[in-house]
């Protein structure tokens, strides 16, 4: 594999991710018992190119968000006869955090008091009836706005600055996850850790711009065997990989990782006018029983120490 030519395809990548993230429509739902009233909101909504789903009670509103998982904005009303708006924003705030699901309320009552009792229920705005449209829009506009910005946010701490993969902080927050679902359906899983050989001559050697552009092209590699995988592949830090191996026991992981060791050492990068050449070397710890998570890692990093001792390019489980 000589990676001259798309070397930088991770980059385009991620960037092309990030615009889909900002770029992708919100799923607003709208709950109202009256038909006429919520189709005022329904053509207002779909007016401003958004998805839109409705409810006709704060019940049907609860079911409808376990239906679509990608509703982001509430817009409801209050007096509803099984529910009102009040409660149902209090039920939303139970099971959703205001980073990913924004609530605003609606209502015509004469209650002054309304708005700050739907605020500290949760909801992040209020508008009386009757409203002006363009108002209600832009509070729309802008709640969407900040909900685009926490995904951003989201994505930017996930994502290791210079591979793009997820860094070590996602690694370490959804790895004990998936592990746990596993040991919950009893099926054993594996992580490995993988590591460049002999890194800090290649930098000594080349230079460190050089180091990155192999930690790169190795990431690409590796991004590119695990994409659309259930494994989970990250920059642990330095010239160190882990990945999750769910549903994977350690016979099995250790072929699959034998490979990936096979393919990396045919890698080539060019460097001024010479094509480098890169190993790596592989621990791999097979996941039994209820363990720390850092356990488990300090089990393959045990096993890739092994693997370098050994002569290094190769896998030990
Ligand atoms: P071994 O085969 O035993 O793994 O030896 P090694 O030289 O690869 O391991 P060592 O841990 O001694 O050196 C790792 C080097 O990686 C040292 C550090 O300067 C370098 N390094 C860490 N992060 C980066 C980075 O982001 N970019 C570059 N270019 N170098 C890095
Ligand atoms: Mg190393
Ligand atoms: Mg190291």
């Amino acid at each position: 594999y000589v990676l001259k030519d798309n070397e930088f395809a991770l980059d385009n990548l991620v960037a092309t991710v990030r615009r889909a993230i900002s770029n992708r429509k919100t799923r607003v739902l709208v709950v109202d018992d009256v038909v006429s009233v919520r189709q005022v909101l329904v053509d207002l909504l779909k007016a401003q190119q958004y998805l839109v789903v409705e409810a006709n009670s704060g019940l049907e509103a609860l079911a409808a968000l376990e239906a679509y998982s990608d509703i982001e904005l509430v817009v409801t009303d209050h007096h509803m006869p099984d529910m009102s708006g009040y409660e149902l924003t209090r039920r939303i705030r139970h099971r959703f955090g205001s980073d990913r699901l924004r609530v605003i309320g609606v209502s015509s009552s004469n209650d002054r008091m309304l708005s700050a009792s739907f605020l500290k229920a949760g909801a992040s705005d209020f508008v009386y009836r009757p409203f002006v449209a363009e108002e209600l829009q832009c509070r729309i506009a802008n709640n969407a706005e900040t909900l685009a910005q926490m995904r951003q946010l989201r994505a930017a701490a996930a994502c290791d600055y210079l591979t793009g993969l997820y860094n070590r902080r996602y690694f370490y927050d959804n790895g004990p996850k998936l592990v746990n679902e596993c040991l919950r359906l009893k099926v054993p899983s594996s992580v490995a850790i993988l590591d460049i050989d002999h890194f800090k001559r290649l930098n000594d050697t080349y230079g460190h711009e050089i180091g990155d552009k192999v930690l790169k092209a190795v990431a690409n590699r590796l991004f590119t065997i695990f994409e659309g995988s259930d494994n989970l592949l990250s920059r642990l830090g330095g010239e160190e990989f882990a990945i999750l191996f769910p549903q994977m026991d350690s016979a099995a992981a250790t072929k699959l990782c034998d490979e990936i060791r096979s393919d990396i050492s045919r890698l080539k990068v060019t460097a001024d006018d010479e094509e480098l050449g890169v190993t790596i070397s592989i621990g791999i710890a097979e996941i039994e029983g209820y363990e720390t998570f850092e356990n488990y890692l300090n089990a393959a990093d045990q096993f890739l120490y092994m693997a370098k001792h050994r002569g290094r390019n190769q896998v030990f489980s």
